[in-house]
């Protein structure tokens, strides 16, 4: 009973809250303790800027005036940062030479250098311009670089919001380590070789320049509203299930979504980009609260029906950063969301990480954040020629799939094969290679088969896949045979 009038009250104020437009402009971060999850929900509805959530608390955006109201309902609530835009410019003015942040030109020019230092194994192309008009950056780090090749796909994301900071660091510090890495390491040169990786690393230049030149503690981009407001958030703007919960109609809130779906140039460039390469898997990144998220966001109680291998392989991703894995709308439901909208529309097995502890970390965190996550993103390139065998783009791959990985999907998705997709590309990946097996024999060689041989040796679920490849031999051999009578 207690618990049902605490949350009356809370949607009292979260009414008044927003009655009372801001009197101040000063914006705090905030911790309410003892808040119910309805609330929780009703506040990411009414448009509150929400940082972090768990089961009974609630870490927010709000002004003066509304921390007061709330902090009468939650005795235990808590200013975590005073002025948030005080805290942007302590952390600019903290940078040291060596432990910076990138900035929209910073990062241009390092990956304009890239280009020139790796030419063989990476491209940058521009795929549209931010409202300001500003080139949004897409990076390919492939061998061949200039060709489309039937390889595994994905993609990894940055900063769709302006002041999260970080969020660009662990794309940019996963690209140095593949160029870095490659023809050094077994492992690096084998992505590269084999895998097609796409970075945007700055999805929102105009808000990420806007919240560290005017010293904003700005989250949306940078479109001039109808009213005179600045501001749509690009995770809110994604056309599918645009308009749904936990997104704001109201052109000056922090999560406002736009008049329609896809409004903004910037959501528009990742929807034709996605839609044109077909990514078996991605990653968004965010800051903060150490998490990792899967679909769906745009409710809570509606099926995902691949459920049970987004969580496998968030659970594994999780093994890297020690982060927890949820569905999205456990933290809170949002419609518009950049995830939904890849695996909802482009069917990608798509992932929000939210990095850190903090919106904008010292900049003297940036490298064990980024030693923290580098390795999930490499596994997530790495699975995105496994797990990402499930959808459509990773289907179409199957027919050049490299043998490494193709032994690896049947061993990572054989304990989904009850899936009939999942037992479909199983079926689809064990006739290709003994295909393989066979147009190899003719040509007087057995790299397959052998690989198979050793893995079928270990790995049980390896051994149908080498049987039916000694199988087609066995019958090759008899066709053949039979032929030249
Ligand atoms: O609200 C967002 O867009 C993301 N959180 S953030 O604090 N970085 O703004 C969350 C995106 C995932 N969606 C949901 N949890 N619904
Ligand atoms: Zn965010």
């Amino acid at each position: 009973m207690k618990r049902f009038l605490v949350a009356v009250l809370f949607f009292g104020v979260i009414g008044f809250c927003l009655a009372s437009e801001p009197l101040t402009t000063t914006k705090s971060l905030v911790r309410l303790e003892g808040v119910t999850h309805a609330t929780i929900v009703a506040m990411a509805d009414k448009g509150f800027d929400i940082a972090r959530a768990g089961f009974d608390f609630v870490e927010v955006v709000l002004n003066q005036d509304q921390i007061k109201a709330f902090a009468k309902l939650s005795p235990k609530s808590s200013v975590l940062i005073t002025d948030l835009d005080k805290y942007v410019s302590d952390v600019l003015a903290s940078q040291k030479a060596g432990a910076q942040y990138f900035t929209y030109d910073t990062m241009t020019q390092t990956l304009k250098d890239y280009v020139n230092k790796y030419p063989n194994i990476c491209k940058l192309n521009s795929i549209g311009k931010s409202c300001e008009g500003r080139d949004i950056w897409a990076f390919k780090i492939s061998k061949n670089p200039t060709v489309d090749e039937k390889e595994p796909r994905c993609l990894i994301m940055g900063d769709h919001h302006a002041r999260e900071w970080i969020s660009v660091e662990v794309p940019m510090a996963t690209i140095k380590m593949l160029l870095e890495g490659y023809g050094k390491d077994e492992r690096l040169t084998r992505l590269v070789d084999t895998r097609e990786c796409y970075f945007v690393p700055m999805v929102n230049p105009d808000g990420m320049t806007y919240s560290q030149t005017k010293e904003k503690f700005w989250r949306k981009n940078r479109r001039k509203n109808s009213d005179g407001t600045f501001g749509v958030d690009p995770n809110r703007n994604y056309g599918y299930k645009w308009g749904g919960a936990g997104a704001s109609t109201n052109p000056s809130d922090d999560t406002y979504r736009g008049p329609s779906g896809f409004s903004e140039p910037e959501t528009q460039a990742i929807r034709d980009f996605a839609q044109r390469m077909q990514f078996s898997a991605d990653i968004t990144f965010h800051s903060y609260a150490e998490l990792i998220l899967y679909p769906w966001s745009y409710a809570t109680g509606v099926t995902n029906p691949d459920e049970e291998l987004f969580k496998k392989f968030a659970n594994e991703l999780a093994k890297f950063n020690n982060y927890t894995a949820e569905t999205s709308s456990e933290m809170y439901p949002s419609s518009g969301d950049a995830d939904d909208f890849m695996y909802g529309v482009c069917k990608s097995l798509s992932f929000t990480f939210e990095l850190a502890k903090a919106f904008i970390p010292a900049p003297t965190e940036i490298a064990g954040i980024c030693d923290q996550n580098v390795p999930a993103v490499l596994y997530l390139i790495e699975k995105s020629g496994t797990y990402g065998l499930v959808t459509p783009g990773g289907a179409q791959n199957i027919p050049t799939l490299d043998t490494f990985s193709a032994i690896s999907a049947l061993k990572d998705l054989e304990p989904l094969s009850h899936n009939d997709i999942v037992a479909d590309r199983i079926q689809a990946t064990m006739h290709m290679l003994a295909q393989r097996v066979v147009s190899e024999e003719a040509n007087g060689e057995s790299q397959t088969l052998l690989m198979l041989q050793q893995a079928a040796s270990t790995d049980p679920s390896v051994q149908v896949a080498f049987k039916l490849a000694n199988q087609c031999r066995t019958f090759e051999k008899l066709h053949s045979g039979a032929s030249k009578n």
